[in-house]
């Protein structure tokens, strides 16, 4: 594997890393505040996004690179709205795509198909993330201030994120 593939996919497994510990403390957060659905959603994703970043460790080593793991600085904590929560989850998501499609152009540019073709699936994920992520906020923003709608969302977070995969195009 060639040095600059290898550190672009080092420097994915430490975004993959942060957007985990960044949704735990999501989790976290909304786990104190009696947003128990938002809680679990965001358990979830740091789990997916731990799994992201095990995955491009296999991939690297695997490749005769060597996997560096990372030391992370701390997640934010704090978060006023449940909106500012979902407009975080939002920008990390779109953060991380564009950090990807940035490997893809130099997998590209170096003719390194095989990271390419492993990338791929990456690319399917985050489109999905990024739509998810999108939908949950325009909830929210419909929503507004209102209680009982931050109640329901919090009820029914966990069927949104279902139906937002089982409409995701194979
Ligand atoms: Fe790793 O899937 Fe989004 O960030």
């Amino acid at each position: 594997m060639k040095k600059e593939i290898e550190k672009l996919l080092n420097d994915q497994v430490r975004y993959e890393a942060n957007a985990s510990m960044h949704y735990l403390a999501m989790a976290s957060w909304a786990d104190v505040h009696g947003f128990n659905g938002v809680s679990d959603f965001f358990y979830a994703n740091s789990e997916e996004e731990r799994v992201h970043m095990i995955k491009l460790v296999k991939f690297i080593n695997e490749r005769g690179g060597k996997a560096i793991v990372p030391a992370l600085e701390a997640p934010k904590a704090n978060f006023e709205t449940l909106n500012e929560l979902f407009e975080e989850f939002l920008s990390s998501e779109i953060y991380v795509t564009e950090k990807i499609n940035e490997i893809i152009f130099e997998c590209l540019s170096h003719k390194d198909y095989n990271t390419h073709n492993f990338m791929q699936w990456y690319v399917a994920e985050q489109l999905e993330e990024e739509a998810q992520a999108r939908t949950m906020l325009d909830k929210l923003n419909i929503i507004g201030n209102d209680k009982t709608g931050h109640y329901m969302f919090d009820r029914d977070i966990m069927s949104f994120k279902a139906t937002s995969e089982a409409q995701t195009p194979e």
